[in-house]
């Protein structure tokens, strides 16, 4: 029986001490040392999981970025409830590495702005090469960033370089792109699913977040996501997802 199906009670290294004498095995577990309990887990009819799974697949199909967003208000609790979803994201070794600034704020909405526009324009007029720039322009984007103050929600998730240990060290966060990336995609799915809309921005460089936002050295913005309703006569452009036989290649050996 290895440590994961014993619940965890054999710690590693134990050590000659332990080795000569197995009672202390217990004092020996430390205060990280977290116990297993059974997973919950219900089994469901193979057409409930496929009813389920087309639902799901047809409520994301419905799911699109819009730049165009209402000022109409959104209750606080849908932005703290959908920070909760992205935060259930699979994340490198459970250090769940991200911090969710969320801003209902005008004034701040307006700085950030501000110093998103001050970037973009530099983006937009010097640093973005053509063959970036070929593939931008049919999405209609360009450095007026006016969703930054339109949106009554923005938030912005920051990614956590670095943890401080328990002996007051720094270590390094493991994953935190990939685990920031995960933590963006169900954040935005849930907001998509309680009826809003979210444009996933990314100004670029946007080290100005961090101290415009006070956040510690070891975080870096990735991603800003204003929140709110579709604007009355919010426009999109007319693109088209790729096709399973376009985006998927399987081994499949029972067809
Ligand atoms: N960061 C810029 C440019 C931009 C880049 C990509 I890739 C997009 O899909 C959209 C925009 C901006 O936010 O405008």
């Amino acid at each position: 029986m290895n440590a994961r199906h014993n619940g965890g009670l054999t710690p590693p290294n134990l050590g000659l001490r332990a080795l000569m004498n197995p009672e202390p095995i217990f004092e020996s577990r430390t205060m990280d040392d977290r116990p297993f309990i059974p997973l919950h887990w219900t089994e469901r009819l193979h057409d409930d999981m496929l009813r389920r799974a087309e639902l799901n697949y047809s409520e994301l199909s419905e799911r699109r970025t819009t730049r165009d967003f209402s000022d109409r208000d959104v209750d606080r609790r849908l932005i703290e409830l959908a920070i909760l979803s992205g935060s259930t994201a699979p994340n490198g070794a459970h250090l769940q590495p991200w911090t969710w600034v969320a801003i209902r704020n005008e004034e701040l909405q307006k700085r950030v702005r501000e110093a998103a526009e001050h970037e973009e324009r530099k983006t937009y007029s010097e640093r973005m090469p053509e063959a970036w720039s070929e593939v931008l322009t049919p999405l209609g984007t360009d450095a007026v960033k006016a969703h930054l103050t339109d949106a009554p929600w923005v938030v912005v998730l920051f990614k956590q370089k670095k943890r401080q240990r328990s002996n007051g060290e720094w270590g390094p966060t493991y994953y935190a792109t990939e685990s920031c990336g995960i933590a963006a995609g169900m954040f935005i799915q849930a907001v998509h699913n309680m009826g809003l809309v979210t444009l996933t921005h990314t100004p670029s460089p946007m080290g100005f977040l961090r101290e415009l936002l006070e956040r510690p050295r070891h975080e870096e913005a990735v991603l800003v996501m204003p929140i709110g309703y579709p604007a009355e006569d919010a426009m999109i452009p007319d693109i088209h997802r790729k096709t399973l036989d376009q985006v998927a290649v399987f081994f499949d050996e029972q067809s």
